[in-house]
C-alpha cells in the first residue's frame, strides 16, 4: 500500500484542497482515514476552512469564464486522456479503493472500470450535445434551442463510491463545459486526493486552466457551504436521504438546481415462474457485494409462496458458502463495513427486526479475532419479515436481507412499491406477461427496473437515479448531461417585417 500512496503523492498529512495542480495551505481541522480492513491509519488530510471555500469557488468561477469558451470536442478529448490515465492507474487506484473503503478488489477494480466506461461515453458525447430545432408559427423566422455550459457544478459524493460517483458527475460536466468543486467523503478522503492527482496532471499537460478541477475536503459543512451558495448553479449531492433533504431544501430556498441521488429500498421479486438458480447469483451478489453498502444493494426479496421454501433454503446453503475477510484477498467475497458507526448502525437493525417480530433464519453477528481486528467485519444476514415493518421500510448500509411472501403478482408489485424510496428493482421470471406487467406504468415505481439481473451493478449508459425519497435525480448515461447544462431557445426573424406570435396586432 505504501508504494500506492507514494504513486499518489499521498504522504502523512496532505492538504485536502486543490484547484488542480495547486495544493493550497487548508486551514480546517484534520480528517483521518482509517483503513476498515485492518483499522490502521492510512494518512490524514486537511480540510477546508471557509477562507479556503472561498478562494476555490472564486478560482472556478475565474476557471469557467475560459473553460466554457473551449469546443465541447476539445474539452472531450481531455476527458479521453482522463480515461487512459484512469486505464494506467487503475490496479493502484482500485486497491487504494478496496483498502480505504473496504469492498472487494474486483469491485474495486469494477468501480475503477465505471470511471473508464464514463469518460468513454463522455468523450462522444462531447459532440452530441445536441438541440432541436422547431418550426416558427411566423414566417421568415427560425427556432430553435441551444445547450450551453452552466458554470460551476459542486460535488458531494458518498463512501460507498468514494471515486465512481464524482466521475459520472465531473466527466458529463466538464465535456459540458462546467467546473467542478468536488467534496468528497471525510471517510474516503485519500481516493479522493489520488482522483485529484491524476487529473491534475492531465489537465496540466494539455493547459486547462487552474479551477476547473477543485477539491474540497471536509465534513457536512462544507456541503452546507455549497448548499447555501449562490455562486455554484448545480450541487449534485450522493448520500443518505437526510442529508439530500437538506441539501435540496437549501439549493431549493435560492431557486438553485439540485441532483439528488438518495437511498434506495430495493428489492428483487422471484415469480413462481423464475429460474431460480439464475436468480441467486443476483440476489446473493445484490445483498451481500459491498457488505450491502451500495444504494442499489438487494434488501428484500418478495418471494412467491409456491417456491418460497425451496428458495428460502437455497439462500441459507449459499449464505453458508459466503467468505468473509480481507477485501483485498481475491478469495473473499465479502468485506467489512466502514466503520465502527456502520456496525452499531447493523446491530441495532437486527435487534429492531426481532424486536417487531423477524425471524432470522441466517444469523448476523460481528466477527471477531485476528483476521477481523478491525472489529468491522460482520455476517451478512437473512430475515422473514413483513414488508409493513418500519425497519424494513428503513434503508441500513449492511448487509440485511429481508424475505416476504406473496401470492399474486399484482401484491408483490404492491409490496415492492409500498416502501419511501425508489431506486432499484427486479423480477425474476421468464413468463414475458409478468415481467411486461412489472415495467409498465402500473409495475415498478422504481427509477430503475430489471428483468432476470439484480439491482445492483447498473451500467453507466443508462440514466441513474431513483423517485421519491432517492430524490428524482439522474446522473450518468442517456440524456443525463442536460442536468449539467442550460437550455436556451432561440427565435431568429430574418425578414423585415416584426410580426408578433399568436397573431396579435400591434400597429404604431
Ligand atoms: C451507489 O451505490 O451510490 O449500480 C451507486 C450500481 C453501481 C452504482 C451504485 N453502478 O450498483
Amino acid at each position: 500500500m505504501q508504494n500506492i500512496l507514494k504513486q499518489f503523492n499521498i504522504s502523512a498529512v496532505n492538504s485536502g484542497v486543490s484547484t488542480g495542480a495547486v495544493w493550497m495551505e487548508a486551514g480546517g481541522p484534520q480528517l483521518t482515514s482509517f483503513s476498515p480492513v485492518d483499522g490502521k491509519e492510512i494518512a490524514s488530510v486537511k480540510s477546508a476552512n471557509r477562507e479556503d471555500y472561498d478562494a476555490v469557488v472564486k478560482k472556478a468561477a475565474e476557471a469557467f469564464q475560459a473553460w466554457r469558451q473551449w469546443p465541447a470536442p476539445r474539452r472531450g478529448e481531455i476527458v479521453r486522456q482522463v480515461g487512459e490515465a484512469l486505464r494506467t492507474n487503475k490496479e493502484a487506484l482500485g486497491k487504494l479503493v478496496s483498502y480505504e473503503m473496504g469492498k472487494s478488489l474486483q469491485e474495486g477494480y469494477g468501480e475503477v472500470q465505471e470511471m473508464i466506461d464514463i469518460c468513454d461515453f463522455a468523450v462522444g458525447l462531447s459532440r452530441q450535445l445536441h438541440g432541436l430545432t422547431m418550426h416558427s408559427e411566423r414566417p421568415g423566422h427560425r427556432m430553435y434551442e441551444q445547450w450551453h455550459p452552466l458554470g460551476i457544478t459542486a460535488i458531494i459524493s458518498a463512501f460507498n463510491f468514494p471515486v465512481a460517483v464524482w466521475s459520472w458527475n465531473s466527466m458529463l460536466a466538464w465535456v459540458c463545459g462546467d467546473v467542478c468543486i468536488w467534496k468528497p467523503s471525510e471517510k474516503t478522503p485519500l481516493t479522493a486526493l489520488a482522483c485529484q492527482h491524476i487529473t491534475a496532471k492531465v489537465f496540466a499537460e494539455n493547459g486547462v486552466p487552474e479551477g476547473v478541477s477543485c477539491l474540497v475536503a471536509g465534513a457536512r459543512e462544507v456541503g452546507e457551504w455549497m448548499a447555501k451558495d449562490t455562486r455554484i448553479p448545480l450541487v449534485s449531492a450522493t448520500g443518505s436521504t437526510r442529508m439530500g433533504k437538506s441539501v435540496g431544501a437549501a439549493v431549493g430556498e435560492r431557486l438553485g438546481r439540485s441532483l439528488l441521488e438518495l437511498g434506495g429500498n430495493n428489492a428483487i421479486i422471484i415469480s413462481k415462474d423464475a429460474d431460480l438458480d439464475m436468480s441467486l447469483i443476483g440476489c446473493v451478489f445484490g445483498a451481500v457485494g459491498t457488505a450491502g453498502q451500495r444504494c442499489t444493494s438487494t434488501r428484500r426479496l418478495i418471494i412467491h409462496e409456491s417456491v418460497y421454501e425451496s428458495f428460502k433454503a437455497k439462500l441459507v446453503k449459499a449464505y453458508a458458502q459466503l467468505r468473509i475477510g480481507d477485501p483485498l484477498n481475491e478469495h473473499n467475497h465479502v468485506g467489512p463495513l466502514i466503520d465502527k458507526q456502520a456496525v452499531d448502525a447493523y446491530l441495532q437493525s437486527i435487534e429492531k427486526c426481532k424486536a417487531e417480530g423477524g425471524k432470522f433464519v441466517v444469523e448476523g453477528g460481528v466477527l471477531e479475532g485476528a483476521d477481523y481486528a478491525s472489529g468491522c467485519y460482520v455476517k451478512p444476514a437473512i430475515a422473514e419479515v413483513q414488508n409493513s415493518y418500519s425497519i424494513v421500510q428503513h434503508e441500513t448500509f449492511a448487509p440485511i436481507l429481508y424475505l416476504i411472501k406473496y401470492n399474486t403478482l399484482e401484491e408483490a408489485i404492491a409490496l415492492q412499491n409500498d416502501v419511501p424510496q425508489g431506486l432499484s428493482s427486479a423480477i425474476m421470471t421468464v413468463n414475458l406477461r409478468e415481467a411486461e406487467q412489472f415495467l409498465s406504468q402500473s409495475g415498478s415505481d422504481c427509477g430503475i427496473a430489471n428483468v432476470n439481473i439484480g439491482t445492483s451493478g447498473a451500467e453507466i449508459g443508462g440514466a441513474f437515479g431513483g423517485e421519491k425519497e432517492t430524490g428524482g435525480g439522474r446522473e450518468s448515461g442517456s440524456d443525463a448531461w442536460k442536468a449539467y447544462m442550460r437550455r436556451q431557445t432561440n427565435t431568429i426573424n430574418y425578414t423585415d417585417k416584426l410580426p408578433l406570435a399568436q397573431g396579435i396586432k400591434f400597429d404604431l
